[in-house]
């Protein structure tokens, strides 16, 4: 069997034939399974999630990958989600395709492919996008915030085998031969990362035509019911760490099929880009300025830190003013 590699072209036809047949495509079969995922409750639910699409009139057609949001002016996605000859947008901040226009759209301005991303083998599959205007995350608050990458100083501590992962993404949540069944709604699931030949839930190596690199990771189920599918690509694979801070450990990429037995989703994955990320910030201008979910977390913590000094105010004015009566007392 031959790993689908996916095509944009692929992806955006079967969004063509999604568009043709309408509002059906809405609505899932009962049972229909991302694969075996959930519809997202609220956009704040996975705020880091963006949607890429190709023609800002009709977004629900054009909508080809996932993609995840490093700060106002950056995404990071798949490069085999690069080969695009119309305008790419960008929607932060939604979880219904129908609705992207009332979130935060940015046209791309540049995409920067990792240089040496491999079309065939789908080696150092990852993009970052820098956007034309800053996504303004102040309007959609809760449900748009970057997010950090795995790097390889945390991995270990993240990337286990077994670690818990969430993917998310609008792709196929049909893995029977020719189906396809996607949703307007943001689905997610949870995956754990597994070794991809071998040791992990497959005891055969699955890939053999297909070389595994040091730049990919698997993750699925032990009874393959959950995984990403078609149009998933781009789309975040998260891992938490101690303080429940999400960061970004994998970019949805490829594999056989979806959900099928023995083969389990490669991810690219992050801990090796840390400097590529980095540099092509920094190079091309605009490094990030935006408010981080970690550090949320210490912005938080400044909330305390100031409520310990007002309480501590609170207490010398109490104190004082007791001095000051018992002073006044004494001198009756
Ligand atoms: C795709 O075509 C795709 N099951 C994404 C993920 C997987 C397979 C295909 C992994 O975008």
């Amino acid at each position: 069997m031959t790993p689908t590699r996916p095509t944009l072209l692929a992806i955006t036809s079967i969004a063509a034939t999604v568009a043709t047949l309408g509002t059906t495509v809405a609505t899932a079969a009962p049972g229909a399974k991302i694969i075996g995922g959930t519809p997202a409750d609220s956009a704040s639910d996975y705020p880091w999630q963006v949607a890429l699409f190709s023609n800002k009139s009709n977004f629900f057609t054009t909508f080809y990958c996932g993609g995840t949001l490093l700060s106002e002016r950056w995404i990071i996605t798949a490069a085999h989600c690069a080969d695009v000859s119309d305008t790419t947008y960008v929607a932060a901040g939604i979880i219904d395709l129908d609705k992207a226009l009332s979130g935060e759209v940015a046209k791309v301005e540049q995409w920067y492919i990792h240089p040496a991303f491999d079309s065939n083998t789908f080696n150092n599959d990852i993009a970052l996008l820098k956007l034309e205007e800053p996504l303004k995350l102040a309007n959609c608050g809760e449900t748009c915030i970057a997010i950090d990458t795995v790097t390889a100083d945390n991995e270990a501590d993240l990337m286990f085998e077994n670690a818990t992962t969430i993917i998310s993404g609008w792709g196929n949540r049909d893995n029977s031969e020719g189906a396809d069944d996607y949703p307007t709604i943001l689905h997610f699931a949870e995956v754990y990362i597994t070794s991809c030949e071998g040791t992990g839930y497959s005891d055969v190596d699955v890939y053999p035509n297909y070389p595994i690199t040091s730049n990919m990771f698997c993750a699925g189920t032990a009874d393959f019911s959950r995984d990403t599918c078609q149009g998933d690509s781009g789309g975040p694979l998260v891992v938490f760490d101690t303080d429940q801070t999400p960061l970004l450990g994998g970019i949805t990429s490829w594999g056989e099929g979806c959900a099928i037995a023995n083969f389990p989703g490669v991810y690219t994955r992050l801990s090796m880009y840390k400097a590529w990320i980095d540099t092509t910030i920094t190079d091309n201008c605009c490094a990030p300025t935006t408010v981080l979910i970690n550090r949320i977390e210490n912005s938080r913590d400044d909330k305390y830190k100031m409520l310990g000094l007002v309480e501590g105010w609170l207490l010398l004015v109490l104190v004082g003013l007791y001095l000051l009566q018992s002073r006044g007392r004494e001198s009756r």
